[in-house]
């Protein structure tokens, strides 16, 4: 199983059988609240009859086409669809299965870029401490989660910049007032190797994976200034971010900060087909179009069996369009300020050292346990199982990403059941 202590979880599988709403349905019949949004993709809520209704009337039509060389309307659809919400300026949409495909894409698209323009060599990416970019080989290496990387050699060589956790900032509501200047080593991890070699630098624009690090006020503008500057790309990870967790469509919008290439996944579907998307400027759209003096050659050399699959686009159709309809980015916007106070009202609490949030992102950094890391977020989630909540656990925090639709009432019941449960664990 995948990020799974699987001996642990042979001795007490945790089963789901049913969806709907915020809640799911254990194979004891029991309900259990969705604190997660499933893994921050389900995040317009389980079971919506529009997007089953689109993904079963498209299986029966048009189950699979060819995307290398042939194509089907639906494709082009949805890219017409995701980019009436991507910032203007990213207008160029490639599909891809997965939050992964998508990072090893911008990456692949960001080293093709400057080859196509003349400039190979400069080819190294930075990503930073803590980052979470997939599993793939480029989004691994890009990613600064120690654990992750470990234990598999080396992979892509690649910049680190140091990540944005300052004690400084515990118990920040929102954006956190110190560490902009940390941006500033980006500048520097660019001179010292040469910005004639520095391809992109890839961040999340929140780091959702390491525990909703929320960015410093003005950190992220800077690192885009920086990137002008030096004539680096800058890429940002949308995959938890992208379609409404933050309140806003995009971290891009919430930030006004417009990448170069930005990458999607989980929500564009609301979790129900695997897909993903890189979406990225005229500028890099033109150069892998332009260069190919042959009318029939193929440009960018990169795509998958499943690339635009057309029930994953069936689906993607009718997650935007219900996402829209019910105007859910501006109901986790709504719902934002609500959750923050119910959060920080855990302060205080016997284990909780730190707590986050930004939008409907949230985390409560729990004191490791001395010689044992992540064994209370684990017995945290194992209490909360019980008491009919799905909690994702890893690491040192307890995250929480609820679904847009969730009530006050629910935040309520969430925060009540942590605070029973979180100083009770050793
Ligand atoms: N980039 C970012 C920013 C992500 O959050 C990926 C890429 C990889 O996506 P795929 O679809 O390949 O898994 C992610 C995935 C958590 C958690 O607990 C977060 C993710 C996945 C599983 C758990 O925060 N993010």
């Amino acid at each position: 199983m995948p990020f799974t202590s699987n001996r642990e979880f042979k001795a007490a599988r945790r089963m789901l059988v049913g969806a709907s709403g915020c809640y799911y349905t254990a194979e004891d019949g029991s309900k259990k609240y969705d604190t997660l949004s499933g893994l921050w993709c389900a995040s317009f809520g389980h079971g919506r009859p529009e997007i089953a209704d689109a993904i079963a009337r498209t299986a029966g039509q048009l189950d699979y086409v060819p995307p290398f060389q042939y194509a089907h309307p639906l494709g082009f659809e949805l890219a017409n669809r995701v980019k009436q919400f991507t910032p203007a300026g990213l207008d160029h949409i490639f599909f891809t299965n997965s939050g992964s495909e998508s990072a090893d894409t911008a990456i692949k698209i960001a080293k093709g870029y400057w080859a196509r323009r003349g400039r190979p060599e400069k080819n190294r990416l930075i990503g930073r401490v803590k980052g979470y970019h997939g599993v793939n080989i480029g989004g691994t290496s890009v990613g600064g989660i120690e654990p992750n990387r470990t234990g598999f050699n080396d992979m892509m060589p690649t910049g680190h910049l140091p990540h944005t956790l300052l004690e400084d900032n515990r118990f920040s509501r929102g954006c956190p007032e110190h560490g902009a200047d940390l941006a500033d080593a980006l500048e520097q991890q660019i001179l010292d190797a040469g910005a004639e070699t520095v391809a992109a630098v890839m961040v999340e624009p929140m780091s959702g994976s390491a525990g909703v690090i929320v960015p410093p006020q003005g950190y992220l503008k800077r690192l885009a200034a920086i990137c002008a500057q030096h004539d680096v790309l800058l890429i940002f990870d949308e995959v938890l971010t992208g379609f409404g967790r933050l309140g806003a469509t995009f971290g891009a919008e919430l930030f006004g900060v417009t990448p170069d290439i930005l990458t999607m996944a989980k929500n564009i579907t609301n979790g129900a087909v695997p897909m993903g998307a890189v979406a990225v400027t005229d500028a890099i759209h033109d150069a892998f179009m332009e260069t190919s003096p042959l009318d029939y050659d193929v440009e960018f050399r990169h795509g998958y069996t499943y690339s635009a699959h057309p029930l994953a686009c069936a689906a993607g159709l009718a997650a935007l369009d219900v996402m829209e309809r019910d105007g859910l980015v501006a109901r986790a916007a709504e719902l934002a300020p609500y959750f923050e106070d119910q959060l920080h009202n855990l302060k205080g609490l016997k284990h909780v050292v730190d707590i986050r949030n930004l939008g409907l992102a949230g985390a409560l950094q729990i004191e490791a346990l001395p010689g044992e890391p992540g064994k209370r977020p684990w017995q945290i989630a194992l209490a909360a199982w019980e008491r009919g909540l799905y909690v994702r656990f890893g690491g040192d925090t307890v995250q929480l990403g609820p679904p847009f639709i969730a009530e006050k009432a629910d935040i309520d019941h969430i925060c009540n059941v942590l605070s029973d449960i979180i100083p009770t664990v050793d």
